[in-house]
């Protein structure tokens, strides 16, 4: 892929995102709250972060023109030539491993509106984080932006999610629930700026990166599974209650995670945060669409909110592919 990318290309990978989350989330809900035999999370995270390791894997073949014995050496020469950096890369990939599981506990036991709006505080506590550990600067109108479309995404889940709970009737425990999701947004935030630090602050290939990420993350999401489901998948088998719908939460899953790492690479974490809120006004229209969900005013609000944000932020013009220069060290 292109050093440098246009503007048009830094789009499309935002919209690819914005959709692509969109329809995860609306899936994800949907299997997970759905009557009838319930899969374990903890086996699709796993299942997600092998295909992610997959994807990429044939993406690095791609790039070296089919040849298996380039792609081992260049591993070879990253993984066990590099074990520092090896390592350094286990923190956000553990730290995502977390975020996973605690964003299915947050969503199997809280409503979708609490959920949602909990949620949400991901836009401005990855922005302080990337100010904090990046040295990134905005301006106010670019503060007051993060601010808006928090507010925004709150109006829009505030009445399309709770919409959504009474269709699926959720019950759950709210303090396992909360807890896990303030964990999960920390996570979010935490694990995204620490890869773009790693990815922007090296010359080492975002292909490298990913597959040094996703490592540990499916070793860290195969300990999930023997410590929350060791017996569950025993008695039953690993992918139990896996229906065509639950694969693809897996491709969408892994595909958004790839995404996810090229929107990093070309833009930044906080515009990652603008289009995942782009993805959830998409998510509530859909289900209004396809779902029979009823919005009023709010939702509209929301909604504009949202997409005044947008321009407000600025579109992906600035070159966010390297990371500013500090005057104390990094
Ligand atoms: O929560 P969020 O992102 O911060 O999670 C980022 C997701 O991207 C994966 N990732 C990250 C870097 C990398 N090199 N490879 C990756 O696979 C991580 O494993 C993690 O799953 C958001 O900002 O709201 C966003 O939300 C997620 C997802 O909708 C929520 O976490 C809900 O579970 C979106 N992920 C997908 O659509 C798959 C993400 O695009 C945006």
């Amino acid at each position: 892929m292109a050093e440098g990318a246009s503007v048009v290309f830094k789009l499309y990978c935002l919209a690819v995102l914005t959709v692509m989350a969109a329809s995860y989330t609306v899936l994800m809900r949907y299997t997970r709250t759905v009557e009838g035999v319930r899969y374990y999370s903890t086996t699709t995270v796993f299942v997600t972060e092998c295909a992610k390791m997959f994807f990429t894997l044939c993406i690095l073949l791609k790039e070296h023109k089919g040849s298996i014995r380039k792609v081992s050496q260049e591993l070879k020469g990253n993984i066990v030539g590099k074990p520092m950096e090896m390592l350094k890369m286990s923190v956000p990939s553990i730290v995502y491993a977390i975020q996973n599981n605690m964003t299915f506990i947050g969503l199997s036991n809280l409503d979708a509106a609490t959920y949602q709006v909990t949620y949400q505080m991901k836009i401005p506590c990855t922005a302080l984080l990337s100010v904090m550990m990046l040295g990134r600067s905005l301006s106010s109108m670019q503060w007051i932006a993060v601010f808006v479309l928090t507010g925004g995404v709150i109006l829009v889940q505030g009445i399309g999610g709770e919409a959504v709970s009474h269709t699926t009737g959720t019950e759950g425990n709210y303090v396992v629930g909360l807890t896990a999701l303030t964990i999960a947004v920390f996570c979010s935030g935490f694990a995204g700026v620490y890869f773009e630090k790693l990815l922007k602050g090296s010359d080492t290939s975002l292909w490298v990166r990913n597959v040094q990420m996703y490592s540990w993350g499916m070793l860290s999401a195969f300990l999930g599974v023997v410590m929350h489901d060791y017996q569950n998948v025993r008695e039953n088998g690993f992918l139990y209650g896996y229906t065509p719908l639950v694969w693809l939460v897996v491709l969408l899953g892994s595909g958004g995670g790839i995404y996810t790492s090229i929107v990093v690479k070309y833009t930044d974490n906080i515009m990652k945060g603008f289009a995942a809120a782009a993805a959830i006004v998409l998510s509530t229209i859909a289900s209004i669409m396809f779902m029979g969900l009823v919005v009023g005013w709010m939702f509209v609000m929301g909604a504009s909110l949202v997409i005044a944000a947008i321009f407000l932020y600025g579109l992906p013009k600035t070159n966010t592919e390297k990371l500013p220069v500090r005057k104390s060290g990094t």
